[in-house]
């Protein structure tokens, strides 16, 4: 097998970490090079080796692609949406010119594939609501989903200009229990776990009817890495791919708990956050994916309740 050398950036955040590890348990752990702003101290990277840096310092970057032999980029920093409609300027400048850093550099030092995450925040009211399309209306209301929407546009323009081979997945809200997510909209299905492993009432920032699309995170990670793997030739959408497994509500997700913690209550008080799920779809048609190399979720809604009640640890007080 030919040496990869395979930098995650954004190593620390929920997806960037459950990567690096498959991608050690893939590759080995000489091949991986984890980065991203924390101090190694506070980053609970394992076995990889580690690397401090910021995806916006481009003259750092440009040093460890070349000392470090470069073959592939997985670049999962990011500010996601409800962080950046608090600070949009900084969203925009992260989202934006973390990727360009990264696809500019790829081209100059010949990596050979690049992994950039988009999310179904690239739709918004004017998508379809329920099935949407890999093809349907994009106008985003957040300035994450305009970044994303954006950094879609600029991995197609790099493939077409330049021949760099950059895939990239609409990401629906990802639910795990290794590392928490941060900043989304989405978080709340992962939050409301450790209101129910602690037995206390959840308060969700969401209306207990709106319904979103969400995955779990073994199914995230094992599509990045099938849609890395396939042949090229599989691939026709050089934007992002629509990526989807389940979708409900937070009333929806509250009743499945029950079925493992009976006594489990929530209530609604929706925030700002509310407005930008407003704006997305409810479910994703993800057919493309389907038919171009082969996606098939395997977590449905019950699976996910019952590995995230097995496995979130709560802290006792
Ligand atoms: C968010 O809620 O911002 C993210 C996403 C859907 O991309 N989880």
């Amino acid at each position: 097998m030919k040496e990869e050398r395979i930098l995650v950036i954004g190593a620390c955040g929920q997806l960037g970490h459950e990567l690096t590890v498959a991608l050690k348990n893939k590759y080995g752990e000489k091949a991986i090079i984890a980065c991203d702003r924390l101090e190694y101290a506070k980053a609970n990277i394992k076995d990889v080796k580690y690397v401090k840096l910021d995806v916006m310092d481009k003259a750092y970057l440009q040093l460890v692609i070349v000392e470090e032999r470069i073959t592939q980029i997985y670049l999962l920093a990011a500010v996601l949406s409800a962080s950046g409609e608090k600070d949009p300027g900084m969203a925009w400048q992260v989202n934006m010119n973390g990727l360009l850093n990264v696809l500019d550099l790829s081209v100059s030092y010949q990596v050979e594939k690049v992994f950039w995450p988009s999310s179904i925040a690239v739709f918004g009211p004017e998508s379809p609501k329920e099935d949407c399309g890999q093809n349907a209306f994009t106008i985003p209301t957040t300035v994450y989903g305009i970044s994303k929407l954006s950094g879609e546009y600029w991995c197609r323009y790099y493939f077409e200009k330049f021949g760099l081979d950059v895939r990239s997945l609409r990401y629906p809200g990802l639910i795990s229990y290794k590392t928490l997510p941060g900043g989304g909209t989405t978080d709340y299905a992962v939050d409301i776990f450790y209101k129910a492993k602690a037995g206390e009432k959840y308060t969700c920032f969401l209306k207990s009817d709106t319904a979103l699309p969400m995955m779990f995170m073994d199914d995230a990670v094992k599509a990045t890495l099938d849609l890395m793997e396939t042949q090229k030739e599989n691939i026709s959408i050089r934007t992002s791919y629509n990526l989807a497994a389940v979708s409900f509500t937070p009333s929806e997700l509250a009743t499945a708990i029950r079925k493992v913690e009976p006594n489990f209550e929530i209530s609604y008080e929706p925030d700002f956050r509310q407005e930008i799920a407003d704006g997305w779809p409810a479910s994703i048609n993800d057919n493309v994916a389907r038919e171009d190399w082969g996606w098939l979720p395997r977590f449905g809604t019950d699976e996910i309740v019952n590995v995230m009640m097995e496995n979130v640890k709560v802290e006792k007080t």
